[in-house]
């Protein structure tokens, strides 16, 4: 690895407008040449952030020159890597505007990025706000002669499968996707979502998303010491943001259906406040058999500390959730429900239920609690499929040759 220009890392709570991060290198793991990859995400814990800063990360350590620009630095990002430069987006919170907007400087830190790094290719996570703000500065940049690269849209599942119904954002939603020069799914679902809900007859590549399982710092023992819960008993884990998409209550009520074994707990570590599902908790009476962490970082050292997961989901346009704890060696209970099957595979990876279905979920939760060898043979599969299908060398690789082809074969 040649280090060329070494940076002091700078704090991140100055209020700096570029911070340059890590180290840079000129060694490239991929093939072809370099680029330069601008990344428009959400910095926070859900799913898409978390896709998008790994597949930053991912492509600064191939060799590539990333540029992430958000309102905060991506939460799951290591500091440390090199080739990283992030973007402060300001909130415009002008008396005038009765809402604050956040479209406006976007579109405007797109262009000042633009101009002054000459990105080869902009990829922004979300249709709306950040295509439409990506689409508004290559209108900006256009008019000021500034060279402008093309725009990828990923798509990650709300602004189809839920936004897309909003007759007052729709229009918004299918001008940015079909003005963008290339569009990504994260699922076959979620592409056949995007077609029927929009009636749109746009090419859309289907890239399922990964992650990397980093290893584990703290044993199974230690953690669950930790979070007191004993090594005979059965830990089942649930991670999410908690959205009423996520359908908490179904969760509960499995555990309130089991709840007679006291060996079976559910740990949750939500991206979100816990406090509104309170009441349910001690309506079901299982207080003492759940356990709620907020915020997680490490989230590898509780995946490896439990058992099994259970994800309940009405709709999800993939799951990330569900890979990450397929990728840990756990298998998975989840409900058959938008692209999650693409991911996991019943009766080989987990087992899926119908959306709802909480009596199914509590027979096989129960079932599994007693049966040692099942679950550990259903999670060796499970974290072999993981791994396989859906890690960074595979996925990474997908990203950067659609890269290339939209670079050269649009506007
Ligand atoms: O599920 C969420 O509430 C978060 C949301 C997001 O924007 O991060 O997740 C969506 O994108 C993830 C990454 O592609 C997918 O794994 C999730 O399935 C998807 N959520 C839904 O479709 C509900």
């Amino acid at each position: 690895m040649m280090l060329f220009e070494p940076i002091l890392f700078l704090n991140w709570d100055l209020p700096r407008e570029i911070i340059k991060m890590g180290f840079f290198t000129t060694s490239k793991k991929g093939t072809g040449k370099s680029l330069k990859i601008g990344i428009v995400c959400y910095p926070s814990v859900g799913g898409s952030g978390i896709v998008a800063t790994g597949l930053g990360s991912e492509l600064a350590k191939r060799g590539h020159e990333v540029h992430f620009l958000s309102y905060d630095p991506p939460f799951a990002l290591d500091r440390k890597l090199p080739n990283i430069f992030f973007h402060k987006v300001d909130f415009n919170g002008y008396e005038l505007f009765k809402y604050p907007d956040y479209t406006l400087p976007l579109a405007v830190r797109i262009v000042d990025v633009c101009k002054e790094f000459k990105l080869d290719i902009l990829h922004v996570h979300y249709a709306v706000p950040h295509a439409t703000a990506a689409l508004l500065a290559k209108d900006i940049a256009d008019e000021e002669k500034i060279p402008f690269p093309n725009i990828i849209t990923t798509l990650h599942g709300t602004d189809i499968t839920l936004l897309a119904r909003d007759k007052t954002v729709m229009p918004v939603i299918k001008y940015s996707i079909e003005s963008s020069c290339g569009v990504t799914a994260v699922s076959e679902s979620l592409k056949k979502d995007t077609i029927k809900n929009l009636d749109t007859k746009k090419h859309i590549e289907v890239i399922h998303n990964f992650y990397t399982p980093k290893p584990v710092a703290k044993s199974a023992e230690e953690v669950r010491k930790e979070i007191g819960v004993a090594d005979t008993d059965f830990l089942a884990i649930h991670l999410s943001n908690l959205r009423k998409v996520k359908r908490i209550p179904d969760l509960l009520a499995i555990l309130g259906k089991v709840k007679e074994n006291k060996k079976i707990k559910l740990l949750i570590l939500a991206g979100a406040d816990f406090a509104p599902f309170k009441p349910l908790v001690e309506e079901l009476g299982i207080g003492d058999q759940i356990i709620i962490k907020r915020n997680v970082l490490d989230i590898e050292n509780y995946i490896n500390a439990a058992d099994i997961g259970i994800y309940t989901s009405e709709t999800e346009s993939f799951g990330m959730g569900i890979l990450e704890t397929m990728s840990y060696g756990k298998p998975v209970l989840a409900t058959n429900a938008g692209g999650i099957s693409e991911v996991l595979q019943d009766g080989k990876t987990g087992y899926l239920f119908g959306v709802g279905k909480v009596d199914d979920f509590a027979k096989k939760l129960l079932e599994l609690s007693y049966d040692e060898s099942l679950v550990k043979k259903i999670g060796e599969n499970a974290k072999e499929r993981a791994r396989s299908n859906f890690c960074s060398e595979k996925i990474v690789a997908q990203y950067e040759e659609y890269y290339r082809k939209i670079i050269s074969s649009c506007g």
